[in-house]
């Protein structure tokens, strides 16, 4: 058997997609998610100049041997664009292996190690009475877990708080819009927040909040201690992790769960976090971490430390990252939990998908491969539109972490 065509498809549904569909000489497809958000174009270029003419010819089902070559064969190892290219191969060939077999993905990993894989949702609010609103909400539509994120009095715009209600998307059309930053006012007003969620909805379910890399490492401790109270699921992105060093300091004064990961690339960029118990939840994801085959090597290695899964799954990751996560997160035995964002319905149709939404888990049929397709005609008709995240600056003017 060999792999015929290669191709991608990029699209946009309301945001952009990039898609990689491989066809075996028997006709067997496989689909892959390769967006990167904000980068998408040279994620494609990646694909179609450097890496499709070398795989023609080649057997799909040695998918260890192609990953290999992607990875110690180009030389250059490793960064976004590589390792989100490496990802989007590797989740066709897995979905191509599971068609082949007539089995779903989870069921080659190693079979199911649960019913469903239980997910957190996002409430967001403009003020924190609002944020307790989406709360309850989340808590009536059967959520275990949510992340609450909200405004700040005093600052314009805060992370993961859209302009209108409810709804925030994380990229906009055009160039990348410019929102301010103010540290002192979010760490006085964060643990107000969770204050007033827990006093409103009790302690039953779990949550988390996203800091989005905005913390030096002793206000992540900071934050993180006044958390204590409120016994979050975890804190996300306390601080950037460039240093992995950095999560000492916060560990050493807080009990609060620490999950860090959605910007990693490989197991090279967590494996001090991990082996000297730094973190307790790992957050790559398999579109922008070498796909399934190097998420499994992740999870594996996290699991001898009793780190736990807690993928990425906000609305820049198509649906057939969240098809992948999901036959990832049925078989890992370290399972944590899944980020849920869901998405347009828009893009729900021009990815018509097997998993789906039960009271706080996302569950699958025995569906072969990854359970995902793309429907190119009205793909074709959504094309892609400039959209960048926006980036953050100090009161100052300089530049700071988005
Ligand atoms: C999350 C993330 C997102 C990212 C976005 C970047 O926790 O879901 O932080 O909001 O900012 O996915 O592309
Ligand atoms: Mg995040």
């Amino acid at each position: 058997m060999k792999i015929e065509r290669l191709e991608t498809i990029v699209t946009c549904p309301g945001r952009n997609f990039v898609t990689v569909k491989i066809t075996t000489d028997e006709g067997v497809y496989g689909l892959g998610d390769a967006t990167l958000n904000g980068r998408e174009l040279s994620v494609r270029s990646y694909l179609e100049d450097h890496i499709f003419p070398c795989l023609v010819g080649r057997d799909p089902r040695n998918l260890e041997d192609i990953w290999q070559y992607l990875y110690r064969g180009a030389y250059w190892r490793r960064g976004p664009v590589t390792m989100t290219a490496i990802a989007a191969i590797d989740m066709a060939l897995w979905d191509i292996l599971g068609k082949l077999a007539g089995m779903p993905v989870y069921r080659l990993l190693g079979g199911k190690s649960r019913d469903g894989v239980m997910v957190y949702g996002h409430a967001n609010g403009r003020d924190h009475a609002e944020a307790i609103e989406a709360v309850q909400q989340h808590i009536e539509e059967g959520y275990k877990a949510i992340r609450v994120q909200s405004g700040v009095p005093g600052m314009d715009k805060v992370y993961g708080v859209g302009k209108a209600k409810g709804h925030y998307e994380p990229a906009q059309k055009g160039l990348p819009p410019e929102e301010t930053w103010d540290t002192a006012l979010y760490l006085r007003h964060t643990p107000e927040l969770f204050r007033k969620v827990r006093e409103a909805v009790g302690f039953d379910p779990h949550l988390l909040h996203d800091a989005h890399h905005r913390l030096t490492p002793i206000e992540a401790a900071r934050l993180c201690k006044d958390l204590e109270p409120y016994r979050m699921f975890w804190v996300e992105d306390a601080t950037p992790a460039d240093n992995q060093e950095s999560f000492r300091l916060i560990r050493q004064h807080s009990t609060t769960p620490l999950a860090v990961g959605e910007v990693f690339n490989s197991i090279w960029d967590c494996k001090d976090l991990i082996k000297e118990q730094l973190i307790d939840y790992i957050r790559s994801t398999i579109v922008h971490a070498g796909g399934i085959t190097h998420l499994r090597r992740i999870a594996d290695f996290a699991a001898m430390y009793q780190v736990r899964t807690g993928f990425h799954g906000a609305t820049d990751l198509s649906p057939v990252t969240m098809a992948a996560a999901v036959n990832f997160g049925l078989w890992v035995p370290n399972f944590g939990v899944q980020e849920l964002m869901p998405h347009s319905e828009l893009t729900d149709e021009v990815f018509p998908h097997n998993y789906r939404y039960e009271d706080g888990y996302l569950v699958m049929d025995e569906v072969p491969g990854l359970g995902v397709d793309i429907d190119e005609v009205l793909a074709a008709k959504h094309p892609y539109e400039r959209a960048y995240l926006p980036v953050a600056r100090l009161r100052d003017g300089a530049m700071w972490n988005w």
